[in-house]
């Protein structure tokens, strides 16, 4: 079984959380962070804290009371910069991690351009700066409540460190609670952990070598350093969202159906695009209109394949949730356990303002609005790297001859170049909709290592 005391809160179940600080860090004194890190381990939240965390709150829930209670986590993470900072130099075997993020870029065609022979992503300065060593997540119930771990960590580390940038991020208003920017409802689907989650209908159930370095299932089990068990791999990015010219997309391109009213239409391409309505009823479940019952209920809102039906009709093969999760279309090919190896952990938050009614009126976004994507996995070729590669930006996946899917609408990406996808009118599938600008825009990010509370103290500190 795994050990829920050693692996820290964030990488399996999420610490909760109204808002979340990001502070990528860079070592500024090696001997003295290490020996002032040692002071900060018992500060560090663990999964079982945060298993204790969730029944609290749902503890609180019963009693009726509509507040919060007070509640946060640390979790810290760091880049194969921050190892070699540290003069720890055991190979743990993954080579992304080793090289990080920039060096990927290109390979999953973020934005940019070739200088000099050298491929110069259009990334924030600060993630092409050289000098993220590690990152801080504070998470929980306010601002002012994170606000007193951060003074703490400050506190601790002195000068040892330094606060190279930091994100705010924080859960979308009211209703908006738990949706995205663009307005769907996020985290819906994520795998179960086999010996530590009890799965849902329809949710993937993952061996914990999956998310967890070391554990049963681990590909590279053989081949990691003893302390880095219990550790899993983070990617950070920065991905922008262009909301008020996502909505105006939304607008002009609404599926035309007879009886359908435009409004109609335009939500229906959002539905398609993304393959769940905002409520978060899937499509493949519900095709034509939204089920907010449905999307509420955990016993169902999972429990599909896309195996109804063989054509788009009720889902496009491009569709997000089908590109990065395709079930069915891999398992009937592969056998029942091909998609396992490509799960990986969403725990990220939004980050940014509401849309602002000017910006509504001009379609037009002028303020920085996203998702501080976070996710974690034991091999980033594996997970990340390979949905991004090999699924989303691959327009031939799925493989559905003679069908070419086209892009993830939502995060395909073709360099600067232009995208398209078919399979979003039910009536026409094979007429081709071009997306004339990338909705989501990567703006950067990196490669951790999160490494257990064991490897913390004997590794990590002095
Ligand atoms: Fe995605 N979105 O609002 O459209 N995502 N995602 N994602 N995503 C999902 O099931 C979104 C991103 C996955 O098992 C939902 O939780 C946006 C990246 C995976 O059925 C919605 C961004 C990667 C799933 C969104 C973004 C993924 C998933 C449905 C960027 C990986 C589970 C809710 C700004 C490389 C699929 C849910 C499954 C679901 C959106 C990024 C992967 C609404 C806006 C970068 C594996």
């Amino acid at each position: 079984a795994l050990n829920l005391d050693d692996i820290q809160g964030d990488v399996i179940l999420g610490i909760p959380k109204r808002v979340e600080w990001f502070l990528f860090f860079k070592i500024v004194n090696p001997a003295h962070f290490k020996k002032h890190l040692k002071q900060l381990i018992p500060a560090i939240t663990t999964t079982n804290d945060i298993v204790k965390a969730r029944k609290a709150i749902d503890d609180h829930k019963k009693k009726g009371d509509p507040g919060l209670i007070k509640l946060s986590g640390i979790n810290v993470s760091f880049s194969q910069r921050g190892l070699n900072a540290l003069g720890i130099t055991d190979n743990l075997a993954d080579p992304q991690f080793a090289a990080g993020q920039f060096a990927s870029a290109q390979d999953i065609k973020d934005p940019g351009q070739v200088v000099n022979g050298a491929f110069d992503p259009a990334w924030l300065p600060q993630f092409k700066s050289h000098d993220i060593d590690g990152l801080f997540l504070f998470a929980g119930d306010s601002e002012a409540t994170i606000n007193e771990d951060c003074d703490k960590v400050f506190h601790v580390l002195g000068s040892s460190f330094k606060q190279v940038f930091k994100v705010h991020g924080n859960v979308r208003p009211g209703k908006e609670k738990g949706h995205e920017h663009f307005g769907f409802l996020d985290g819906v689907s994520l795998p179960a952990i086999a010996s530590v989650q009890t799965p849902l209908p329809g949710q993937l159930v993952v061996p914990p070598g999956i998310i967890v370095v070391g554990a049963d299932g681990d590909p590279n089990l053989a081949s990691r350093p003893s302390w880095a068990a219990n550790g899993s791999f983070l990617v950070y990015r920065q991905l922008n969202q262009l909301v008020p010219e996502f909505d105006k997309f939304l607008l002009d391109n609404p599926i035309q159906e007879p009886g359908l009213p435009p409004a109609k239409g335009s939500e229906l391409l959002g539905a398609r695009l993304v393959g769940r309505w905002k409520s978060g009823a899937p499509i493949d479940i519900t095709p034509k209109v939204d089920d907010p019952a449905l999307a509420a209920d955990p016993q169902r809102n999972n429990n599909f394949d896309f195996s109804g039906v063989a054509d788009q009709s009720k889902c496009p093969f491009a569709a997000h949730v089908r590109k990065t999760n395709p079930r069915s279309d891999l398992t009937n090919l592969f056998g029942a356990d091909a998609v396992k190896p490509h799960a990986i952990n969403r725990n990220g938050i939004p980050f940014g303002p509401e849309v602002t009614p000017q910006e509504n009126h001009e379609h037009k976004t002028h303020c920085d609005r996203g998702l501080s994507f976070v996710c974690y996995q034991t091999v980033l070729a594996n997970g990340f790297e390979f949905i991004m590669k090999s699924w989303a930006n691959n327009i031939g996946f799925p493989l559905q001859k003679p069908v070419v899917p086209g892009f993830d609408p939502i995060i395909g990406q073709n360099g600067n170049d232009a995208r398209t996808m078919q399979g979003t009118n039910p009536d026409a599938q094979t007429a081709t909709l071009n997306l004339p600008f990338e909705f989501v825009v990567a703006k950067g990010g990196e490669y951790f290592f999160t490494p257990s509370i064991t490897a913390l103290k004997t590794k990590f500190t002095a």
